[in-house]
């Protein structure tokens, strides 16, 4: 398939990468406070109050800084669904935009309206700052319990639709801790319609 590493088949690949709208939508496994990009996706609360996960990674290597500008600039904290943005503090990344998904409560509570929104919330904050590089998790898909594979296909069309916008991102990536995570956003990432005119 164009644009995408290796031969199809159930071999784990620890990154591939593919092109959407003449950008990259790449995978890769690994934990996302490592990975040198413009800007960082935090998976955070409604409080901002910091916590487990991926948050809880991103607060300890980003240091007391992100904690300080989020209590000062956001005391109400931030809706489901929608975003702000920090700057990265020790992280290798200028900003951090600190998304926050649904908890999954059993599909009927506007679950993935909710989780598409708080992936685009991101993007929009990406677009503000001409954001080049962007890091993001898999939002929700951890202590919110969000199902996975309809997790993953909800977050990779997120991002292909707005790569294949107008956007100054050129490299998304998603950032995936475990395998079973990272197989389901590279299956949802094969339910993408291919694009022969960007294959290369
Ligand atoms: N790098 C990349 N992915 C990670 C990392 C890491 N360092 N650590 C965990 N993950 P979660 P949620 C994966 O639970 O479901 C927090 O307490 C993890 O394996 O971090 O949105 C917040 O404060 C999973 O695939 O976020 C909220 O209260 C994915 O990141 C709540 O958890 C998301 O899992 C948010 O829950």
């Amino acid at each position: 398939m164009a644009g995408t590493h290796g031969s199809p088949g159930r071999r784990t690949e620890a990154s591939s990468e593919r092109r959407v709208g003449g950008r990259i939508l790449a995978l890769a496994r690994g934990d996302i406070t490592r990975f040198a990009a413009d800007a960082i996706v935090n998976a955070a609360n409604s409080a901002l109050a910091g916590g487990g996960g991926v948050d809880g990674a991103i607060h300890r290597a980003g240091g007391p800084s992100l904690m300080a500008e989020l209590r000062g600039r956001y005391p109400e904290g931030c809706p489901t669904g929608d975003a702000v943005a920090t700057e990265a503090g020790e992280l290798p990344a200028r900003w951090v935009f600190h998304a926050v998904g649904p908890r999954w409560l059993g599909g009927r509570q506007g679950e993935p309206d909710l989780l598409a929104s708080a992936y685009r919330a991101a993007l929009r904050l990406a677009e503000e700052r001409s954001v080049r590089t962007i890091a993001l998790p898999a939002i929700s898909l951890g202590i919110y319990g969000y199902p996975l594979a309809e997790g993953a296909d909800i977050a990779v069309r997120a991002v292909a639709a707005h790569l294949r916008g107008r956007t100054t991102i050129e490299r998304a990536v998603f950032v995936l801790f475990s395998t079973e995570t990272f197989e389901a956003f590279r299956r949802a990432v094969e339910q993408l319609p291919s694009e022969p005119m960007d294959g290369r």
